[in-house]
């Protein structure tokens, strides 16, 4: 089935910041939209996200954020490129690449690129009548991911009230995904209520929606989130257990990891030797950049001090990109792998990605960004791709529960099996 047309166009992430929309029309007269999320907290070795940067004109409201650029490079050189063409993923995605061979694709936008990649994959779908998730699943039972779900957010996310950018729980106690949720859902009314009665400010939302309360120290964090686990009747470590996003680099700087709201700064040897005491003190299940983007020297340190056990998550460090996930690989600097497809610019290479790190025995996290759009497409593609857990943030937003009760759709109107943490 022929694509006979290719729209870009400009829209409103949950940030109220513009992001890039591409629909794509089908012969049978179908249309099939995208939209790309946008992240706060940005490895450098992302692909690029084109914005304009203009500080005057129509969109000067936008301070700079607008894409009109990525847009019309849609609606340019892409529709030129792709209008006539049977809709075929592989094609199109080798399509875009024929444009801009650049690394990151710094010529058209990773935005541009992701829009038009992603629109491409739901068309694809439509024509094999099939959902986004069985198009790169056709047969056998669909893996349900674990999710990890944001109670407490600090970092870029909420004005860094609290140093680390994330306290989140893994409810792998579960025994499906709707359990799962109900369960993170209980924890984060709770976590209000708790914190509420000990005087906290509790009203401000984080941009995952998470509670933005300020914790001076990550200890207390945790201490805080575990007391709420317990308080409505759950088993802390049997049933739900904690993992962090340290974001690390944001607070890297001159070689120092500085905890500001704790007034503590640390070399990477010392911070080794922190987040070492950090997850044997409390139940962690999973820790992602615990070291800053380029410091591999950390990573691989505490790669061979850390329990065995934990999940050493890579975001920053490896921006869901072939050559850097092959390095962590060969040098043991992590042993999971955060895949957002904004940070590589293409659904097909994004799912080379997932592969490879499967095939190393790498755990795969499929992650929304802290700006994100209502398009659900994240979920089908971490049950597609069979990637075993989901981020998403909280329960709150609907650019959050829009992934979430997709997830709760897919549940019932699939064939597949929730298998818990070690899937
Ligand atoms: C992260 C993400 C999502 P951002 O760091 O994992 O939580 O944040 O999209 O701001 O990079
Ligand atoms: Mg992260």
């Amino acid at each position: 089935m022929k694509i006979v047309d290719l729209l870009g166009y400009q829209v409103l992430d949950s940030r109220g910041r513009p992001t890039v929309a591409a629909r794509i029309t089908l012969e049978d007269g179908t249309s099939h939209s995208a939209k790309v999320p946008s992240g706060a907290s940005t490895g450098q070795h992302e692909a690029v996200e084109l914005r304009d940067g203009n500080l005057t004109g129509a969109n000067s409201f936008y301070s700079g954020l607008s894409v009109t650029k990525a847009v019309l490079n849609i609606n340019s050189k892409i529709k030129s490129a792709i209008v006539g063409l049977d809709i075929d993923l592989p094609e199109v995605d080798n399509r875009l690449i024929d444009l801009d061979d650049s690394e990151r694709f710094e010529s058209l936008g990773a935005n541009a690129t992701l829009a038009v990649s992603l629109a491409s994959s739901l068309a694809a779908a439509h024509q094999q009548q099939k959902s986004l998730a069985r198009y790169f699943q056709p047969t056998g039972k669909l893996l349900i991911p674990m999710p990890m779900i944001n109670i407490l957010s600090g970092g870029a996310h909420a004005n860094r009230g609290m140093d680390i950018q994330d306290v989140l729980i893994v409810p792998h106690g579960a025994t499906s995904f709707a359990e799962a949720l109900a369960w993170a859902a209980g924890i984060r009314e709770a976590a209000a209520k708790f914190g509420q009665s000990k005087g906290m400010i509790t009203h401000l939302v984080a941009d995952e929606g998470g509670l933005g309360i300020a914790f001076k120290s990550i200890s207390t964090a945790c201490e805080f989130v575990i007391e709420v686990i317990d308080s409505v009747g759950l088993k802390v470590d049997k049933e739900v257990s904690l993992a962090l996003d340290i974001a690390a680099t944001q607070f890297f700087q001159e070689y120092k990891y500085n905890l500001v709201n704790a007034n503590q700064s640390f070399s990477g040897k010392e911070f080794v030797g922190y987040i070492s005491n950090l997850v044997n003190e409390f139940p962690i299940v999973s820790i992602e950049d615990p070291f800053a983007e380029d410091d591999w020297e950390s990573w691989i340190e505490f790669n061979q001090v850390a329990p065995k056990s934990l999940q050493i998550l890579g975001d920053d460090l490896l921006t869901t990109n072939q050559s850097r996930l092959e390095r962590s690989i060969l040098d043991k600097a992590a042993n999971a792998i955060l895949i957002k497809p904004n940070q590589n610019g293409l659904v097909t290479d994004t799912l080379k990605v997932v592969n490879k790190a499967k095939e190393a025995h790498f755990r795969t996290v499929v992650s929304a960004r802290s700006g994100e759009t209502e398009d659900s497409w994240l979920a089908d593609l971490a049950v597609g791709w069979g990637a075993g857990q989901i981020k998403v943030g909280s329960t709150h937003g609907s650019e959050r529960t829009s992934k979430w009760n997709r997830l709760l759709e897919l549940e019932q109107i699939e064939d597949c099996t929730f298998n818990g943490w070690q899937s």
